[in-house]
């Protein structure tokens, strides 16, 4: 089976861009991949967090896993602070990184646009990004589009690193979604969905309750036109709404324009409320229920056994392979 892995930050609630862009995906290889899906807690700390906040949303992320549908005896589920191999082969892929490569991040250039102090984690971020994504000869990558150019530079820094050192990193694929792949945001389309945006408008979160979703996609910014049509050029605001419609009630664009021709956007809104609380509300009720039942630590540790036993052979080699004594 091909080695599937990804993560999500505990920098917020997870939200339906991280669920369609990346999670829904997850659910779905986990039969057919030998998966590893981790809760990027090394990640989230690029930005400033609060402990306690970090703690509870790091559990929340895990939990949100399994109550989308990934079995944790499937897959391994853990968390990325608790496998030190991370840390650790993220310093040796920082020095193998240039400078030049990290300054044209666009995720770094978003993140540090007016701010007066910047981390230089989250400079650096892209290169731990490598260290996960290679410690575990990963072939499949699934994510949003956001993270396609620090994949690139994934597969650029395996391929230094194989030659210069000889073959060791198997270089990994992108996984995407056909429709949703980038979410954008309910009150801006020219910006994607983002669970750490300051105005909680702008994204649903996955354990928002229904009445709060239905509230946020009536109040979601529509062009002034009626016609409920995909193209994402000239209609980004419904465009953005018709995607998260098809992946919420699983059906194809073309479906959605024919079901609203001549209606104008009120249905369409309507309808599209609906399939975001029903394609949520069993998961926020599996969430409840993991959170309430205590097993969750006995996952995660259970996952960081079997996640640690491949990461330290894969660091071994790379020790070995670039000079390092290793005992
Ligand atoms: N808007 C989006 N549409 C589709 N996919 C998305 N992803 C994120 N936003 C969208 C995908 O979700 C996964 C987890 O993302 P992450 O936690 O690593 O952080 P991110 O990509 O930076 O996402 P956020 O929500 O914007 O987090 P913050 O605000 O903390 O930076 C990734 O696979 C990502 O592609």
């Amino acid at each position: 089976k091909l080695r599937v892995l990804s993560g999500m930050q505990p920098s917020g609630q997870l939200t339906l861009g991280n669920y369609i862009g990346a999670l829904k995906n997850y659910v779905k290889l986990q039969h057919t991949h030998d998966c590893y899906f981790m809760v990027v807690d090394l990640h989230a700390v690029t930005v400033p967090q609060e402990p306690e906040k970090l703690k509870d949303q790091s559990e929340a992320v895990a939990a949100l896993y399994l109550a989308a549908g990934i079995d944790p005896n499937v897959a391994t589920v853990f968390l990325q602070s608790t496998v030190s191999a991370h840390a650790e082969l993220a310093w040796l892929m920082t020095t193998l990184t240039y400078m030049g490569e990290l300054e044209r991040m666009t995720q770094f250039k978003d993140k540090s646009a007016g701010k007066e102090s910047v981390g230089a984690g989250l400079f650096t971020y892209p290169s731990l990004m490598a260290a996960d994504i290679l410690l575990y000869d990963t072939a499949l990558v699934p994510v949003g589009d956001d993270q396609t150019q620090h994949l690139e530079l994934t597969r650029d820094l395996a391929h230094r690193f194989n030659q210069r050192y000889g073959d060791t990193f198997t270089i990994p694929k992108g996984y995407f979604p056909e429709v949703g792949a980038r979410i954008m945001s309910l009150d801006d389309a020219s910006k994607k969905m983002s669970k750490s945006s300051p105005n909680a408008g702008s994204y649903i979160a996955m354990l928002d309750a229904p009445d709060v979703i239905r509230k946020k996609i009536s109040r979601a910014v529509t062009d002034s036109g009626r016609e409920v049509k995909f193209d994402p050029q000239t209609k980004p605001e419904v465009s953005n709404l018709i995607s998260i419609y098809a992946q919420c009630a699983d059906k194809t664009i073309a479906e959605i324009e024919a079901q609203y021709e001549g209606q104008g956007y009120g249905p369409f809104k309507k309808d599209l409320a609906e399939a975001v609380v029903a394609a949520l509300e069993p998961i926020q009720q599996r969430y409840a229920e993991i959170r309430s039942s205590g097993e969750l630590y006995d996952i995660l540790r259970r996952g960081q056994e079997r996640a640690a036993a491949q990461a330290e052979q894969m660091l071994k080699r790379v020790k070995e392979k670039m000079g390092y004594v290793v005992l």
